[in-house]
């Protein structure tokens, strides 16, 4: 049982059709809609009474166990709600929260979903009401590992900076594995998307990742990297992150800004489109958006326009493809045109590259040693004056080859 209240870009329906995949991946059957405009929002009930007495009918018609309001609700608004209609309420927030909870594996995820979810708690503990009434089965009510979630908001305080503390524990030791692999020159690479593009599929193909792939909504929240070698040799570390939503609440944008964390470290990032859904474009807008809220726009990035198996009209994909100019066409699921993908990795970071010819004296075998670690070495020749290396390197490393007084550069 839903209901709509919001005004944006996308329509009733659209919304309507995404709440209800959102429900619908929590394993919920969908009892009833109702669709209503809310002009001037009330800040004790949001709707008018009349038609909270109309959703009060649907429900005791259907019933319906809870109501989904796709539209944030305050504490107040809650509870009044369920006061009028006489069942649980929740939020699109909540339900997302319930969706995470569900999908949550790694310690991390689940530390992660436990802070977004008394994040949201806290400000609507309303009242004296230090206990949480929100028990029982069912969406909404899920803590992570299934914890019931009866705690006063000073324990809550508590817990939440417990949390935070915990996760920059993770984040520094995630830190340090990216440091490691900022020493040995990896290039990375991360795949960003809406949920569902087919982001885990397409990891999946390249490697043997063996991530979870199915057709409910976030089904992936726990980063995962991979080493992957391109196929001029290359080696790169992929990672799969989580999907972003469109009108995602920043509170979750934050509580999983750790996880996002890999994105802001890559090199280049693969944004991936689902192009058999409808909307595509609004997709993309909305990662987009996201992207510019945690401050990662300006990275580099290849767009994939996935599932082009599923595409029964062809003039979609080529008015896609004209708007989307560099993107390419590919197929995760049935790898077709992955080796077009790879190619452009492949150019973009033998772009980013400068080859060389240099000899380096024998007393300085620290930097032969350097060259390896931070370059690709192609043939290495030992003579009297020292060690010949033919290498690419990346262009930002070429000043300091240009300051070392020892090495002799034969060619660029
Ligand atoms: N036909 C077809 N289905 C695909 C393709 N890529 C992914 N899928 C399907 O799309 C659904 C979602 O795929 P996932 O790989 O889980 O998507 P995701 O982007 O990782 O989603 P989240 O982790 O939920 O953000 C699954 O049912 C996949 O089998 C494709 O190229 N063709
Ligand atoms: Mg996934």
């Amino acid at each position: 049982m839903k209901l709509k209240a919001e005004k944006s870009s996308w329509s009733l329906e659209d919304l309507s059709v995404e709440l209800d995949e959102l429900a619908r991946s929590t394993g919920v059957e969908i009892a009833g809609a109702m669709e209503c405009m809310v002009d001037r929002p009330t800040p004790g009930l949001l709707i008018g009474k009349g038609k909270a007495e109309e959703i009060r009918m649907l429900v005791d018609q259907t019933v319906a166990d809870t109501v989904i309001f796709s539209h944030d609700l305050s504490g107040t608004q809650q509870r009044n709600l369920e006061e009028a209609i006489g069942c649980k309420t929740i939020d699109r927030t909540q339900l997302i929260l319930d969706i995470f909870a569900q999908h949550a594996k790694s310690p991390e995820g689940k530390m992660q979903v436990e802070l977004a979810q008394l994040q949201y708690l806290l400000p609507r503990l309303v009242g004296k009401g230090l206990i949480l009434s929100r028990q029982g089965g069912g969406i909404g009510t899920r803590g992570p590992g299934e914890q019931k979630l009866e705690i006063d908001r000073r324990r809550i305080r508590q817990r939440i900076e417990r949390l935070k503390e915990d996760l920059r524990g993770v984040r520094q030791h995630r830190e340090l594995m990216r440091k490691r692999r900022k020493e040995n020159a990896v290039s990375t690479v991360s795949l960003v998307g809406y949920t569902s593009a087919g982001k885990s599929t397409l990891l999946n193909k390249l490697t043997d990742a063996g991530q979870e792939v199915s057709r409910s909504l976030f089904t992936t929240l726990d980063p995962l990297s991979k080493s992957f070698k391109l196929p001029n040799g290359d080696q790169i570390v992929i990672s799969d992150t989580v999907g972003f939503l469109h009108n995602l609440p920043h509170g979750l944008i934050e509580a999983f800004k750790a996880t996002l964390e890999e994105v802001a470290q890559s090199d280049l990032l693969i944004h991936v489109l689902d192009v058999n859904h409808p909307k595509v474009y609004e997709h993309y807008a909305a990662v987009m958006n996201v992207l510019v809220e945690l401050g990662y726009a300006d990275k580099p990035m290849i767009t994939a326009l996935n599932k082009i198996d599923l595409l029964a009209d062809q003039a979609w994909l080529l008015r896609l493809q004209e708007d989307f100019k560099q993107a390419i066409p590919i197929s995760a699921l049935n790898g077709a045109h992955i080796d077009r993908l790879l190619e452009e990795i492949q150019k973009h970071f033998s772009a980013k590259m400068v080859s060389l010819e240099i000899v380096v004296p024998h007393g300085r075998m620290d930097l032969v040693h350097w060259f390896y670690t931070q370059g690709k070495v192609i043939e290495v020749e030992y003579l009297q004056k020292g060690v010949q290396i033919r290498l690419n390197l990346p262009k930002h490393l070429f000043n300091k080859v240009l300051s070392e007084k020892d090495l002799e550069i034969k060619s660029v």
